[in-house]
């Protein structure tokens, strides 16, 4: 087994490891002690005790305290394991950065977060943490966005930071790790670091024996470098002992279990255990029985993660090129009463036990919050000490950068006959030809479907991007080609292999890279809709850490005919509702797609005020991320002046294509790639239906949260509050049906009757997987002109709608 190299580093003196050493106790008991405090002390009234928390914080103590108050420095970025934010809170809370009331109210109303977060905490979280595996690839995809920034000359003056990410050792069952893994390897991944809290234990059990060894060969195959950290420095010195050599080899052979159970069960078991098992060879004896059982359980629970000096020796000599997999020997629950047991991931120490503990460490009862309380070292010392520590030196640790300006429209040349996603290319084919400013922040990304969602023409220009240039081998050998796929260090698209969960985690990583790294990218990602629901926990998360991005998904439907089964996306308009800091568009013509665009650029970069408008409802001054569902299907556009109201109107989400008159019976509302459909019922409902509407929705998600948002602020007081969609269906009569339409789920517009009490048929696609031509499936699922008019006909009643066909 490869041990770590044993020189010490400079920086680690004598006196130093003495006040490591207090910290670490400081750690594990303010850690311990927000945790009490949180499930004995506070009101719980719905009785629900933080469980997962104070095992799995106690075996990173020792590792976290030695990276935060001696080995990182304030360009490193850390994602921390979720039930390790105890610990967390505590070492902000010495360093002065955590209010000592955010740590009383420990995962209540607005007290420091169960899990890291970047966006509820306020102590500087550098990723936020939750899903597991998330954070862990997210370390990854930051470091690969920095040496992108830095290879666009971007952020030279500050220091590389190192990428960090703590992992559960159950953590790494999660399948996205092994996806960024892959995906690292072949962007020739540097300065991360991912250290394994290997306490052998996962929420529900002890994992599989020799666990360590199928990741050291599978960090090594990824090129990482592996550093295994088994022994602490007690243990290393008792195997040089006479009989130690015995010792050691029964320790390597002693499985999970059981090594758990003994941690467990104490120094007297210990014991009796190697006793049983190896005390009859002579000098081992002595070597057990000269120890007391307090010194027995201390030598057997020195694993190299809890051993400072093992610990910071590893870490000071790791190297920045090479990635690094560091695997920490911890034990959960280390120095708990249930230190080892394997029911402890929701074990709690009762009062009578937090009681003795709180004796233990010295700690006077109405003192449990003092910094230094019960360290035998003199206050000053410490305190003169944690002024220095380089990781909190170099203030805020959030960046920021200026906004990158928007031109007030972006060009676009359009075909009389067009789709949205080939109007998606030709949008940034033209940002692609200018060398300004914008257009050099503008990153792209894609998991191997570049060409097929449009990027191609863009790519061309820009070129892809790599640490190392390299040529496109096509090209040299002159066979033509219509792409030109040359990487370089100037490139401005990321080509990414297949997993969807890497363009989530690599998008969120560039949209944090104003406050990660202090340069403003302004990234765009492309797949097809319905690989979304492949990565929307990834998603989420981007959307949790508040990361900003564009997001093109297309084709998107059963729009896409032939293509069929799994291809076919239905739920997606309901995600881009839902989905927490994503506003979604589905236009249907390009002129839209342009307008929405355009304000994304800007929504993208905003950082403002949190309050609504009164106009729109929307908090648009916070800005957040941004979702455009494009389809492939060529609908004829509108030759049409974009007025600034029609601008606007576009971008709240919808506006009339034909406004009804005061009598008028119907009303079609239709979103994207239907629009056609619409506009011939409407066309043929004329003869026999009076001043029947066309209403046109590019959001139906902006519209339904404006909604909302008017209606919370009205009953609250704000009597005048009118949202958009409000003030759109003000006029209609209520005696007006609507039919709604869209290619996906009709619950996504269906809404639309409650806004004014209009009766409502919503129509849309509930079922997929059918293949067919355009027309055969419109009918199928009855999204064509046909049904629109015999849903209208039903709601509207009127003399019989003469051009309604027999439906089959
Ligand atoms: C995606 C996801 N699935 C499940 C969980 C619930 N969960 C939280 S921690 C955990 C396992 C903990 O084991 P490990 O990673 O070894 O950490 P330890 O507690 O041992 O430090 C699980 C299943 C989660 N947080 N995220
Ligand atoms: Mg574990």
């Amino acid at each position: 087994m490869p041990m770590p190299k044993r020189t010490p580093p400079k920086s680690t003196t004598p006196e130093t490891l003495q006040v490591l050493a207090a910290l670490e106790r400081k750690v594990l008991w303010l850690a311990s002690w927000m945790i009490h405090n949180a499930n004995h002390l506070r009101d719980n009234a719905d009785g629900l005790k933080v469980g997962g928390h104070q095992a799995s914080s106690a075996s990173l103590a020792t590792i976290m305290t030695a990276l935060y108050f001696d080995v990182l420095r304030p360009h490193d970025r850390v994602a921390v394991k979720p039930h390790a934010s105890p610990n967390f809170h505590a070492i902000q809370y010495l360093l002065g950065k955590q209010a000592r009331e955010r740590l009383e109210a420990f995962r209540g109303y607005k007290g420091a977060q169960s899990y890291p977060s970047r966006t509820k905490d306020a102590d500087d979280v550098d990723f936020s943490t939750g899903s597991v595996g998330l954070g862990v690839a997210q370390t990854l995809f930051s470091s690969l966005t920095q040496d992108y920034v830095r290879a666009h000359g971007w952020g030279l003056d500050r220091p590389e930071g190192r990428m960090v990410a703590l992992v559960g050792d159950a953590e790494l069952d999660e399948g996205n790790i092994f996806e960024a893994l892959l995906e690292g390897w072949k962007q020739g991944l540097r300065n991360c670091w991912w250290i394994i809290d290997y306490n052998r234990q996962s929420l529900d059990a002890v994992v599989r024996e020799g666990l360590w060894a199928r990741y050291e060969q599978l960090f090594n195959n990824f090129g990482w470098k592996v550093v295994i950290l088994k022994y602490g420095s007690l243990q290393e010195a008792a195997f040089k002992e006479p009989g130690g050599e015995t010792l050691r080899q029964w320790i390597d052979n002693c499985p999970n279990q059981l090594y758990s159970a003994l941690v467990f069960a104490g120094g007297a078991a210990w014991r009796k255990r190697l006793n049983d098992e190896i005390g009859d060879q002579g000098d081992v004896s002595r070597l057990i029985e000269k120890r007391s059982d307090a010194e027995l359980a201390a030598l057997m629970n020195n694993l190299g993660g809890h051993d400072m000096p093992t610990v910071l020796d590893a870490f000071h000599n790791a190297d920045s090129e090479q990635p690094t997999c560091f695997i920490c020997y911890t034990v959960k629950g280390f120095g708990l009463p249930f230190a080892g047991h394997k029911d402890n991931h929701a074990g709690l120490m009762t009062p009578q036990q937090m009681d003795t503990y709180r004796q233990a460490m010295g700690v006077r009862p109405g003192h449990e919050w003092d910094k230094f309380e019960g360290l035998d070292l003199p206050a000053e010392r410490l305190q003169s000490f944690l002024e220095r520590v380089p990781f909190a030196a170099g203030g805020p640790r959030r960046l920021s950068a200026p906004t990158v300006d928007v031109p007030d429209e972006l060009p676009v040349t359009i075909q009389p006959v067009m789709s949205t996603q080939t109007g998606f290319g030709a949008i940034l084919n033209e940002i692609g030809r200018n060398d300004s400013d914008f257009a050099r922040h503008v990153v792209t990304t894609s998991p191997d479907v570049t060409v097929s969602t449009n990027l191609g023409p863009w790519v061309n220009r820009r070129g892809l991007f790599a640490r190392e240039a390299m040529a496109d081998t096509f090209k040299s050998e002159r066979i033509p080609s219509t792409f030109n796929w040359e990487f370089s260090p100037k490139g401005q698209h990321i080509e990414l292999g297949i997993a969807e969960m890497n363009l989530f985690i690599l998008l969120s990583a560039l949209g944090l890279s104003h406050s990660i790294n202090g340069e403003r990218l302004l990234p765009i990602g492309t797949l097809y809709d319905p690989f979304i629901a492949r990565g929307l926990d990834a998603l989420n998360y981007a959307c949790y850490q508040d990361a900003r991005f564009i997001l093109a998904a297309t084709p998107s439907g059963i729009t896409l005919a032939g293509e069929g089964g799994a291809h076919q996306s239905i739920a997606e308009p309901l995600i881009g509702l839902a989905q927490d800091g994503l506003a979604s568009f589905e236009p249907a013509y390009v002129d839209e797609l342009a307008v929405i665009m355009g304000w994304a650029f800007s929504y993208i970069q905003k950082n403002g005020d949190l309050s609504a408008s009164e106009t729109n409802w929307l908090r648009d001054e916070t800005g957040g991320s941004v979702y455009l569902r494009l389809s492939t299907r060529p609908i004829e556009q509108m030759k049409r002046p974009i007025t600034p109201e029609l601008r606007q109107q576009i971008v709240d989400g919808a506006y009339w294509q034909r406004k009804p008159g005061p009598n008028c019976q119907v009303l079609v509302a239709y979103t994207g790639a239907v629009a056609p459909e619409a506009i011939e019922a409407v066309g043929l409902m004329a003869e026999d239906r009076r001043d029947v509407g066309l209403l046109a929705i590019t959001s139906a998600d902006r519209l339904n949260a404006g909604w909302a948002a008017a209606q919370r602020a009205r009953e609250r007081g704000l009597v005048r509050a009118r949202s958009h969609i409000e003030r759109l269906l003000a006029d209609v009569p209520s005696h007006c049906g609507i039919v709604t339409v869209l290619d996906g789920h009709p619950a996504t517009l269906a809404w639309l009757g409650a806004v004014a009490g209009h009766r409502t048929r919503a129509l849309g696609v509930e079922h997929f997987g059918q293949t067919g031509s355009l027309a055969e499936l419109y009918r199928h699922y009855g999204i064509d002109a046909n049904a629109i008019i015999a849903a209208a006909q039903t709601i509207a009643p009127g003399r019989p709608i003469r051009h309604l066909k027999a439906l089959p």
